[in-house]
């Protein structure tokens, strides 16, 4: 091997043992460099004859040529180990499962208020939603609230802009304004049968949805939940509500056993008037009284504000509190737990 290939073999040698960039750069110059063996053999060349320094320069020049071949496969060769290293850092395991989104599901309160729209429907009651902001006459008058009643101070009601200073609107304390105004479209519907003495057909509406007053702790939140519900014809009694409501609670709490009691109590709207307590003959809950409603007969003063006769036409109201009956259910015993938000409480209810 001559002097030249040997400085190839020596070069390409050295170039291979640079593991880095750096050290390639300066295995390069110890070759290459402005004082590199190729550069001195060049300097080397300035005694030769003219003849002599074309063949030399020319043999110069191949290995040089070699060399740089050598240097540009190294690089390509160290730039494609480091890119190999980035990618396997950088791997994405493509086999692992997404992020999968939460599917979301109805809130235990929505969950009830769906169920006692459900079993209601299903006795051939109509379901009426209407404003949260309401009127005083909706909200207290036609619901023959007094105007010094107690229901109507500022602790207890939310008032809102609007209205006038006698009669300020307010959001709704109940969801009986709701069913006056369902019953007072009803009526008007039926103006004329009723003008010609002829029979209106029953009303029978629950009206489910929101309702505020100035009220939180352990069982009250200023925002919870009303379902009330209202039968109005000629010939209803007490028996009529009795029956349906009883239905109603053994299919709610699944528990055909369950006794209900009414207890006399007081309502502005209705008279005589009862709470409801359902006892449980089994289960956890046995044994014990627990009030889940009020109800009623319709005032006559109501009657006559939904445009009817009270001499000819007799009503029986029912109000219950949706969250109540879902703390029931589930026996959660905060209220506040439904209106916290928080997704690791709600979700064990899907
Ligand atoms: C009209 C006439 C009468 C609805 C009634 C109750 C008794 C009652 C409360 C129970 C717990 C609501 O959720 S709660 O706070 N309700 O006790 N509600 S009778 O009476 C009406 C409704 C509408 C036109």
């Amino acid at each position: 091997m001559n002097e030249l290939d040997s400085l190839v073999e020596s070069a390409t040698q050295l170039f291979a043992q640079s593991a880095t960039p750096a050290d390639l750069e300066n295995a390069k110059a110890q070759f290459l460099g402005k004082s590199g063996r190729v550069t001195e053999l060049m300097k080397g060349m300035a005694q030769l004859s003219v003849e002599e320094k074309k063949s030399r320069g020319a043999a110069i020049n191949v290995a040089k040529q070699a060399i740089e071949a050598a240097l540009t496969a190294r690089r390509q060769a160290l730039a494609d180990a480091e890119l190999q290293l980035q990618l396997k850092a950088e791997a994405l395991d493509v086999s692992l499962p997404g992020r999968q989104r939460g599917q979301g599901g109805l809130h235990p309160v929505s969950l009830t208020l769906e169920r006692i729209q459900g079993i209601f429907g299903s006795m051939g009651f109509d379901v009426a939603e209407g404003p949260e902001i309401e009127t005083d006459w909706f909200n207290f008058t036609a619901l023959n609230t007094p105007e010094d009643h107690p229901a109507r101070s500022m602790h207890d009601t939310f008032y809102v802009e609007g209205g006038t200073a006698t009669a300020p609107n307010l959001l709704r304390t109940h969801t009986s304004p709701m069913q006056i105004r369902h019953a007072v479209q009803h009526v008007k519907k039926h103006r004329a049968a009723l003008d010609a003495g002829q029979a209106m057909p029953e009303i029978r509406v629950i009206a489910p949805g929101r309702t505020y007053r100035v009220d939180s702790d352990a069982t009250h939140s200023p925002m919870f939940h009303q379902c009330e519900g209202l039968w109005v014809g000629e010939n209803v009694s007490f028996k009529d509500l009795k029956v349906i409501f009883t239905d109603f609670c053994r299919t709610f709490f699944e528990s055909e056993d369950l006794v209900l009691r009414f207890r006399p109590s007081f309502f502005p709207f209705t008279e005589p008037s009862a709470e409801i307590d359902i006892q449980f003959q089994t289960g956890p809950l046995a044994g014990s009284w627990l009030e889940v409603a009020g109800s009623g007969q319709v005032h006559p003063n109501v009657v006559r504000n939904m445009g009817l006769d009270p001499e000819k036409y007799i009503g029986f109201a029912f109000g219950m509190g949706p969250d109540r009956l879902t703390m029931l259910r589930y026996g959660v015993n905060d209220l506040r737990l439904f209106f916290d938000g928080d997704i690791r409480f709600l979700s064990q209810f899907q």
